[in-house]
């Protein structure tokens, strides 16, 4: 490492490590890196998987492909000894934020595991030019601008892999950019983004505004765009078709290069549809088979059919695409005689409306042909699969019962663990050796020291060395004080109401409330927050604007700021996340039980020692199940609940608000006199009325054993060694949740690589 980064700082600088400047060390390292993940044997094996996703959540690379590739001690050592921090280094380069959240981040992790566990398998998505859009605050709200993270120096190399991509009115022509995926101590697989040279970012105009119909400007400029209005919906029907023809092409290219014969296509390969964003791969490789290489309709289908499997991660219904045939006719015309049959094809075997691919309203859903016309269909955590199995999609478990199964999900210890927090990690292979690295299943060993004294002693330190990294992180940043004697009680997720970051600011309240009566907390609690609200999302930006106006309340209030304080971290990322979650002890995981189908920041938390403080909802069951009742803090009703709840029309927030004077006090102070003081009304009193008068994913129904619940885990936390045990237990039974068991329960399963 020290000859390669000297050889390349002298080729592109003249100069020596030691007085190279931060970014060009960063830009040899990322050099040296790319040469030596082009020398990796690839992964190969005779049936190739392709990952296709709209979202790969990935995070900065440097660090994270040293530690694969063996070279991040050597690495560090080689910068300290002339004067340089890694850490520094990698504050360098920007973050690709090329996902929304969960479901991005799982398409990452998976890619590691994939390539960790040797297995031939590449992704395949869109080279957004900008990431999820650099959320700023002022005035106690959220902005947007635009995330670029394209430089001359990133880890994308271009390919001279070009495909014809036909639409209605155009064909465009792709360019394929590569990134390595380097499996840890494994070979090599490859993340394919598919561009076009003819995207101009210049377009972009007050924060993240630009023309939604000029195509071949603005293409892959952005992920997701606020698909609101037609012109939205549109884009997005175009980005989808773009990487899925692209994704058709591509497959079938390796394959005839491989002398695959294409009526065993599905015997040599693997297309696990990750969501339903990349489910036009269906219609498309059906109509590539039929019209160009002579297939007949029925062995076309027959083939394409025992390729794709598809993963469902929500249950909500707003989150199921269904498309117009009325876009689809406008965008990709020749893809409709394909949906129709397809359709008729289901009308004639099952006569029950309800699994039909074309509704009543002429949409067309997603789900239904990836259900059909693929061989698996998987959710993402035990309780997920099962409620796809008895009640969101149970027309359809009834006709292909085989084709349903669970596959927990799972993360990455290499990022969440071995790069987000080396001291712990470092302690972990001191006391139980280093194979939990490569079988986490190992961090069970952990438990034969959950009474030694000089163990929990150590954990503790490990947290509050974390913590008081936080706390300089927040300082500079943010320039926000935080106390790190204090609890860190910690929410980062998407925002959105099923996920009840509003319960947690009631609790806020509450807190605020006590303090000011004078009923002082043992010891300081600081809440942190961090959370993007989609831009089009209204009642998401108030809860925002809720969270933000109690921030500045309590944090300058003198009687309350010695016990409470309350940190919005701004345009939370991956790179934020893996500074919060090693310093965390409350791991908020509060959604409304049955709406997370699974949840991932659950399991990280864990993995670094934070309690969970959660609903039985999504993988917390199975949190639950593993750490055992002493070990984690359940609250509130169950998912068999709150189905019934909502199948009988029955809840009803007014009465619950207008019954109990506790739940008024906290509802009514979010439009106190204090709170319109510091915020706008209009938000205020907008997110008030919607908590009183509907509360779809009852806040109200919860909140008081919430509140309850967490009170007793403040008080738990005094008890410092019973703490530092619960953490050694949660560390101990994090393995699980390693995504390394993940696939190797997919490949066992589904794809057979
Ligand atoms: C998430 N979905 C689930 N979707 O909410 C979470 O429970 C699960 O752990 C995770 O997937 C991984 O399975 C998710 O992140 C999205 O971000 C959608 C993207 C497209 C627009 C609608 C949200």
């Amino acid at each position: 490492m020290e000859q390669a980064l000297q050889r390349v700082l002298q080729e592109k600088f003249q100069k020596d490590i030691k007085d190279a400047t931060k970014e060009e060390i960063y830009t040899a390292l990322l050099f040296v890196t790319k040469e030596k993940m082009q020398g990796m044997k690839a992964n190969t094996g005779d049936r190739k998987l392709y990952y296709i996703s709209a979202e790969f959540l990935i995070g900065k690379l440097l660090s994270n492909n040293l530690i694969n590739l063996g070279v991040f001690e050597e690495t560090r050592e080689v910068l300290k000894k002339y004067g340089h921090d890694l850490t520094q280094i990698e504050e360098v380069e920007l973050e690709p934020s090329l996902g929304n959240g969960g479901l991005g981040r799982l398409a990452a992790c998976f890619l590691d595991s994939i390539a960790t566990l040797g297995l031939a398998g590449d992704g395949v998505g869109l080279n957004y030019h900008d990431g999820l859009f650099l959320q700023k605050f002022a005035d106690n709200k959220q902005w947007e601008d635009k995330n670029p993270w394209i430089t001359d120096n990133t880890w994308l190399t271009k390919t001279d892999c070009h495909f014809e991509v036909p639409f209605k009115d155009f064909t465009l022509t792709s360019t394929m950019y590569d990134i390595d995926v380097p499996g840890y101590k494994s070979g090599c697989n490859k993340l394919h983004l598919f561009d076009l040279d003819s995207v101009d970012e210049s377009i972009i105009h007050d924060g993240i505004q630009f023309d939604k119909s000029d195509i071949q400007k603005n293409l892959t400029l952005f992920l997701y765009p606020d698909d609101s209005d037609e012109a939205g919906q549109l884009l997005r029907i175009y980005q989808q078709y773009f990487m899925v023809s692209n994704a058709a092409q591509l497959i079938l290219k390796e394959a005839q290069e491989r002398g695959v014969d294409l009526y065993h296509l599905h015997e040599h390969v693997c297309i696990q549809i990750n969501d339903t964003h990349p489910t036009m791969v269906i219609p498309e490789l059906i109509r590539i088979l039929t019209t160009q290489k002579g297939f007949n309709m029925d062995t076309a289908i027959d083939v394409v059919r025992k390729t794709c499997a598809y993963t469902n991660h929500t249950i909500l219904a707003e989150a199921l695409e269904k498309w117009p045939i009325a876009y689809l006719e406008k965008v990709v015309p020749q893809l409709m005689p394909i949906i129709r049959e397809l359709d008729a094809r289901v009308r004639r075997d099952f006569h029950d409306e309800r699994v039909y691919i074309i509704d009543k309203m002429d949409r067309v859903h997603m789900a239904h042909i990836d259900i059909h016309y693929g061989y698996a269909v998987n959710g993402v955590a035990a309780l997920h699969t099962e409620i796809l199995k008895e009640s969101e999609l149970k027309p359809f478990y009834d006709i292909y019962p085989e084709k349903f199964n669970n596959k927990t999900n799972g993360i990455t210890f290499r990022r969440w663990l071995l790069h987000c927090n080396h001291e712990l990690a470092d302690y972990l292979k001191e006391l139980i050796g280093e194979e939990y690295v490569e079988d986490a299943s190992q961090l069970e060993k952990l438990l034969a020291y959950k009474d030694d004294e000089k163990v929990l002693q150590r954990l503790r330190e490990i947290k509050k060395d974390a913590k008081v990294e936080l706390k300089n992180y927040l300082k500079m940043t943010q320039d926000v004080d935080v106390d790190e004697n204090s609890i860190f009680d910690i929410q980062i997720k998407r925002l959105h109401e099923y996920k009840r970051q509003q319960m947690n600011a009631l609790y806020a309240i509450y807190k605020y409330k006590e303090i000011k009566k004078g009923n002082l907390p043992a010891r300081p609690i600081t809440m942190i927050f961090g959370a993007k609200a989609a831009p089009a999302y209204t009642i998401a930006k108030d809860i925002i604007h809720l969270i933000l106006c109690l921030q500045q309340l309590v944090n300058n209030d003198p009687d309350v700021n010695k016990y409470m304080r309350i940190v919005m971290v701004e345009n939370y990322n991956v790179t934020k996340a893996e500074k919060l979650i090693p310093a965390c002890d409350i791991s908020e995981q509060i959604s409304l039980a049955s709406k997370e189908a699974s949840g991932t920041g659950n399991m990280k938390f864990m993995l670094n020692g934070a309690v969970t403080l959660g609903t039985e909802d999504g993988a917390n069951v199975e949190i639950h199940q593993l750490v055992g009742d002493d070990n984690i803090y359940i609250f509130g009703e169950k998912s068999e609940k709150v189905i019934q709840l909502y199948a009988d029309s029955a809840y009803n927030s007014r009465a619950i608000y207008e019954s109990d004077p506790q739940i008024e006090e906290l509802v009514d102070f979010i439009i106190s006199k204090e709170m319109i003081m510091i915020g706008d009304p209009v938000n205020l009193g907008r997110l008030y009325k919607e908590i009183v008068g509907k509360d779809w994913f009852m806040t109200l129904l919860d909140v008081k054993d919430y509140i309850r619940t967490k009170e007793q885990m403040l008080a738990d936390y005094e008890d410092e060694k019973a703490w530092a045990k619960k953490m050694l237990v949660n560390i101990a039974k994090a393995g699980f949740f390693s995504s390394d068991r993940t696939i190797a329960e997919y490949n066992r399963d589904i794809w057979h690589l």
